[in-house]
């Protein structure tokens, strides 16, 4: 496929002129001076203008084929800046970058202007981003239907060491991308109660009385796939208040009581919650998902009867994907909808829901499974509370069916927990869907025989495995400029859409020419990134060392601890032999706390001090430094993952569902250090068990190596390196003024039996380290490597996990050309 030609209606030609009507016209500015912002959003207008054109060329085409469509239900979507995803997504970069420059500007700088859209913590909203990508682009009909938070995922700021939260106000200063849909409001109820009545037939029946509502008014965000042919989009609900104010309240001279009730509307969309992993157990939460949920199923059942036909066939036409248990209520919503109001028959809409939903679950940490207290669940939600009991009574004579007798198998399958009357909705999930999915082979193992194995028996064939995949365009196209280049120089553009055509490049890994240009191109990257630091931090980094980076939210199963005890080590390596022959390095390490995750809080804080006591010795600081890069978050992934040599990806083999920020690195050619963890395993299959850096215990090793009772005191007394950086930390070495800063990460460890293996993985970590440190010695082995971890990742596309789904979840086909 030759690049895009751009369709008429681009007209180029007039877009420096657009811009400029833009700026005044829609924010009202001067064109002088030449403000980079108000350029940016010019152009942002420019843009949307043409994208509009091609999505309701889209739509009617949609229309047209009467196509199945897939509706991925999600608290979170994590886009970051659109901007230059849509003009290399529409195939008009070169007449972007010409209209900046004519207008004094370049295109990169005025991207930067850009706020990143943080609507989501981090693996799970950055996937449903990358889906939508792939849908767009493999012209899969569907579309994202989220939240549109007011505030973000926070800033991260550090101030003397620690994280400090602020809020992301991020529409402040407006958002070109967001086409807000006034007109199409629906109402959402809470509260209330559920009042049975006799219909005029004498059939007994329900109805939800005397409940609260809130309005939910639909924004779009526009989703162009690739070469611009297509164009999707995602809906983001919105609340607002069903009235201005109490007009009762008001007339009595109560005007702040009558805001009140708007103002506690409009909370529900007011900030996303900011906790990766587990999520927060709070009322407002519950709203925010059902909120969600209600939208969104008004949405689609208005758009299924105005194709015309009956309910039976409403699974041919929809399938809903869960994107974790956040949107599971709404398998009582359908329930609710189909028999309270449209008055079908139980075991009627119970099929049809069963045919519509399929869950994907994306953890197996106990503590991130969701449970809602059940009459928690009944005061906000009072009829979905005795639709979820029904569902459950009948599902429980199933089971007594299928084990008769076996009351400990219904107590430990039972949708609401009979112990401790909460809600399990992951239970929920799993009995509403026909098909549920873990999101790497291992993560779907688990699941099947440790997590699940009783619904696995009672189901055979629902659980299922797509491997998590990322997209091609913004990670490596967008993300890495000069990798594309050469990559496409020497095989052609086709491997932005089919990634597999990677591997073309294989051979190339043989011939010292293409060796070279490739480390060009990471060293310009390297470059890119060092001035990228040196503007946001003060600090200069030289290029001419190993970037090794572990970027991701900060969580103990994640190990950035065990990356710290590796630089420890390594700087009393260095400080004993100031000639040790290993390579210079520089250690990134960046991510975000949740707020409230006091552990997290602290290694944060280890991190920022080790860095400070390291970079700040003369006898070490030209062959190690350690940065810790604030406000992670995608628009800085783009700059730091082209750039990155090694990519640490160490969790507790297990724990980790699958990572998708280890393929966005090996995609860019850096080499991973890594576990047998998550999707680690099936890197490791696909690039090769010599292109990457295999270390410590398999998920099984854990398992029984916590069940063997594990002691970690031993262990530390038979390393002396790892006793000496334990100790050190231990008794303030990196913080002399607060020596007991640490204690509580030590404690976990020494005292608590080190629940993440932290130091029963340390000895192979530091041998996996060596091996590095041998390779990265021998440049061209290097680089061979390196381009054989790029040409064999075309699996991890995320085209190819979406038409995964489409074929064996979805039953969808994608719409021709
Ligand atoms: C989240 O980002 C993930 C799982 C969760 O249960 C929640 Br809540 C948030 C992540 C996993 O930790 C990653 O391993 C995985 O790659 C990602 O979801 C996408 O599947």
């Amino acid at each position: 496929m030759a690049k895009p030609a751009a369709p008429d209606f681009h007209q180029l030609e007039s877009l420096g002129e657009d811009i400029k009507r833009y700026v005044l016209s829609i924010l009202g500015n001067d064109l002088y001076p030449p403000d980079p912002f108000r350029y940016y959003s010019g152009l942002a207008y420019a843009i949307r203008e043409r994208l509009i054109r091609m999505w309701l060329a889209t739509q009617a085409s949609y229309y047209d084929s009467m196509s199945k469509r897939v509706y991925y239900l999600s608290m979170e979507f994590l886009p970051g800046r659109f901007l230059m995803n849509y003009i290399t997504n529409m195939g008009m970069e070169d007449g972007c970058r010409q209209a900046a420059a004519d207008l004094g500007f370049s295109l990169d700088d005025l991207a930067e202007e850009e706020r990143d859209a943080g609507l989501g913590n981090g693996g799970l909203g950055r996937l449903a981003s990358c889906y939508m990508d792939s849908m767009a682009t493999q012209r899969i009909p569907g579309y994202g239907y989220g939240i549109l938070y007011d505030y973000g995922l926070f800033h991260q700021r550090i101030v003397n060491g620690w994280q400090e939260e602020e809020a992301d106000n991020w529409r402040r200063h407006g958002s070109p991308w967001v086409i807000d849909r006034v007109e199409h409001l629906y109402e959402v109820k809470f509260y209330g109660r559920s009042e049975a009545y006799t219909d005029p037939q004498g059939v007994l029946r329900y109805r939800w009385a005397e409940a609260d509502t809130v309005m939910a008014m639909p924004c779009d965000i526009l989703i162009p796939g690739h070469g611009g042919k297509h164009v999707t989009n995602m809906r983001l609900w919105a609340a607002a208040s069903s009235t201005g104010f109490s007009l009762r309240d008001f007339n009595q001279g109560d005007f702040l009581g009558a805001m009140q009730s708007k103002i506690h509307s409009e909370n529900i969309s007011k900030v996303l919650y900011p906790n990766d992993e587990p999520i927060q157990g709070k009322e407002l939460r519950l709203r925010q998902q059902y909120f969600l949920v209600a939208a969104t199923l008004r949405d689609i059942i208005r758009r299924h009867k105005k194709s015309g036909p009956g309910f039976d066939e409403f699974p041919d036409q929809v399938a809903i994907q869960l994107n974790d248990t956040h949107p599971t209520i709404a398998v009582a919503e359908l329930m609710r909808i189909l028999v309270d109001e449209e008055f079908l028959g139980w075991d009627e809409a119970w099929a049809i829901c069963r045919r519509t939903f399929a869950y994907t679950n994306h953890t197996v940490l106990p503590e991130a499974l969701e449970t809602w207290p059940a009459d928690l669940l009944g005061r906000v939600l009072p009829r979905h509370l005795e639709i979820i009991a029904e569902i459950d009574r009948r599902f429980l004579l199933e089971v007594a069916a299928a084990h008769p007798g076996d009351q400990g198998r219904q107590n430990r399958l039972a949708i609401i927990d009979p112990a401790s009357r909460r809600v399990r909705m992951a239970h929920l999930a799993i009995v509403g869907s026909h098909k549920v999915n873990g999101v790497a082979r291992l993560h779907s193992d688990i699941l099947r025989e440790k997590v699940f194995p009783e619904f696995d028996a009672l189901y055979p064939g629902k659980f299922t495995n797509v491997t998590n995949g990322i997209t091609p365009r913004r990670w490596l196209l967008q993300a890495n400029p000069a990798l594309s280049r050469l990559i496409t120089a020497r095989i052609g553009p086709d491997w932005t859409t089919d990634l597999d055509r990677l591997a073309e490049l294989l051979p190339l890994a043989e011939d010292p020419d293409f060796r070279k240009d490739w480390r060009a191109a990471k060293r310009e990257n390297k470059k890119r990134l060092a001035r990228y630091v040196l503007r946001k931090s003060g600090m200069g980094i030289n290029p001419d060392t190993l970037f090794d980076v572990q970027v991701k939210r900060m969580h103990e199963y994640k190990r950035q601890f065990l990356n710290v005890l590796h630089v420890v080590t390594l700087y009393n390596r260095l400080r004993r032999d100031p000639h040790l022959a290993v390579p210079p390095r520089t250690v990134l390490i960046g991510g975000k706390a949740a707020p409230g995750y006091f552990m997290a809080k602290r290694i944060i804080r280890l991190i920022t001090a080790v860095a400070e006591t390291v970079n700040a010795d003369d006898a070490v600081r030209s062959r190690l430094r350690v940065v810790f890069l604030p406000n992670y978050c995608v628009s800085q992934a783009e700059k730091v993952i082209p750039a990155a040599e090694l990519s640490q990806q160490i969790s507790t083999a297990g724990m980790e569902a699958s990572g998708t920020g280890n393929m966005k690195f090996a995609l860019n050619g850096a080499l991973t250090i890594g576990t047998l963890d998550g999707a680690n395993i099936e890197i490791m299959e696909a690039v090769g068990r010599e292109n990457i850096f295999i270390f410590g215990l398999t998920a099984k090793e854990v398992e029984a190596t916590r069940a063997a009772g594990y002691d970690p005191g031993r262990r530390v007394a038979a390393d002396a390196e790892l006793a000496e950086a334990l100790d050190m930390i231990g008794r303030g070495y990196f913080t002399p003024s607060e020596p007991d800063l640490f204690a509580p990460i030590l404690d976990n460890l020494l005292r608590h039996g080190d629940y993440y293996l932290v130091t029963a993985d340390y000895r192979a970590c530091l041998e996996a380290q060596d091996a590095v440190n041998a390779l990265y010695l021998d440049p061209e082995a290097w680089t061979a490597a390196s381009i054989r971890n790029t040409a064999n990742m075309g699996f991890f596309s995320s085209d190819r996990a979406v038409l995964e789904y489409a074929k064996n979840i979805w039953n969808i086909e994608p719409l021709g050309e």
